[in-house]
């Protein structure tokens, strides 16, 4: 399955990330960098993800977003669009919007505390939601 591999590193050591790198998957093996232009389209995904505090230590890895949308019309609108926060092979939290009556737009917004600042409200909602827009943006799935 298609999923987009996000990494936050923090490079510097000053306690939060710093950098980020975005992989395309078409399998577990089979993947490329995001191009530059990608990277530019993805600047606000960027910018939020790393206001998730989902973040290494410099050279790791381990702690990573896999994102993937599921489109079982393959219509153009996906029905929903997953977040899995996985701490290597494992799945530490989840997120995922659903578009139940298929017209482009989510109504149902699931998520916990996906910035990991001890509170599930409305921000953890509307990053979920930015970054899901922006996920879309690309038009990969
Ligand atoms: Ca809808
Ligand atoms: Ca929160």
């Amino acid at each position: 399955m298609r999923f987009l591999k996000v990494i936050a590193q923090d490079r510097q050591g000053s306690g939060a990330a710093d950098s980020i790198e975005l992989r395309f998957h078409d399998s577990e093996l089979d993947w490329r960098e995001a191009s530059a232009r990608e990277v530019a389209l993805l600047r606000s995904f960027s910018s939020t993800y790393l206001k998730c505090a989902w973040f290494n230590a410099a050279d790791e890895d381990t702690r990573h977003l896999r994102m993937f949308a599921l489109n079982p019309g393959s219509d153009g609108t996906p029905e929903s669009v997953r977040l899995h926060f996985h701490e290597g092979e494992t799945i530490a939290y989840k997120a995922a919007v659903h578009d139940l009556d298929n017209d482009g737009g989510f109504e149902v917004v699931l998520c916990s505390d996906v910035d990991n600042d001890g509170r599930t409200n409305r921000t953890d909602r509307s990053r979920v939601t930015t970054l899901v827009k922006q996920f879309l943006k690309l038009g990969w799935f």
